[in-house]
């Protein structure tokens, strides 16, 4: 099991806080990452304890994780809405809607769940919190398209890095079968203005900058939640 650290807590304790705003009845979108995880094993307690509620997985890892913690799953084309998504971020920008995701390389499916969710509630440690945004943002590329939009983006003034996989050779390869390009910009002064360009290069499926998509962030800490809307 985990150490609960300081960090390890304030993760579960924004997945607590996130998994209480889960009522009878929902369908709930399953985020990926260790701070949803907390999320969808607080989930499973509740369904253990009868909340009836299925889960719409945004990854092989999430669903995994909700199978091991008894959430009952349905896939999205089985269900007429999501009443609420919960999901981490690698990069929260303060005083403003947009987040950098993708550093699991299921921001795709992540976005396509969160932005159809009538809630999307994003679960955070502090560190993840910013004034600018400057993550690397992930894009992830049909694996045909990997040189043309790596060119693309550095026209966009950005610098594009093929992710590999850590533990063999070769590239990540994402549940979808594409490849990720990690995308320096430095400091990202206009993070709708990006967003709309990457959507628009060919061969890119999707980009991990969530933009104006967010209703709640639930931060957790050594002392409780922080919830701002
Ligand atoms: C997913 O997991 C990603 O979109 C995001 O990149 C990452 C956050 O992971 P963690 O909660 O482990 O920091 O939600």
């Amino acid at each position: 099991m985990e150490k609960d650290t300081s960090e390890t807590a304030a993760k579960r304790r924004a997945g607590e806080s996130a998994a209480e705003r889960v009522e009878d009845g929902m369908v709930v979108g399953l985020g990926t990452g260790s701070t949803a995880a907390c999320a969808i094993d607080a989930l499973g307690r509740r369904a253990d304890a009868g909340l009836d509620i299925r889960g719409v997985a945004t990854s092989f890892q999430s669903r995994e994780r909700a199978k091991a913690a008894g959430v009952p799953l349905a896939s999205l084309d089985e269900v007429d809405a999501v009443d609420v998504a919960i999901d981490g971020a690698d990069e929260v920008l303060e005083g403003g809607n947009a987040l950098v995701k993708g550093g699991g390389a299921a921001h795709a499916r992540e976005k396509i769940v969160d932005a159809f969710a009538d809630d999307f509630l994003v679960v955070a440690d502090p560190s993840k919190l910013t004034n600018a945004l400057s993550h690397p943002v992930p894009v992830e590329v049909l694996p045909d398209a990997r040189t043309t939009v790596s060119a693309s983006v550095e026209a966009l003034g950005g610098d594009p890095v093929l992710r590999a996989a850590t533990r063999k050779d070769g590239p990540v390869v994402t549940d979808n079968g594409n490849l990720v390009l990690d995308c320096d910009f430095g400091a990202i002064d206009d993070p709708a203005g990006l967003a709309t360009a990457l959507a628009g290069l060919p061969g890119v499926v999707e980009h991990g900058l969530f933009v104006g998509l967010t209703d709640e962030v639930h931060v957790g800490d050594d002392d409780g939640v922080r919830v701002r809307a």
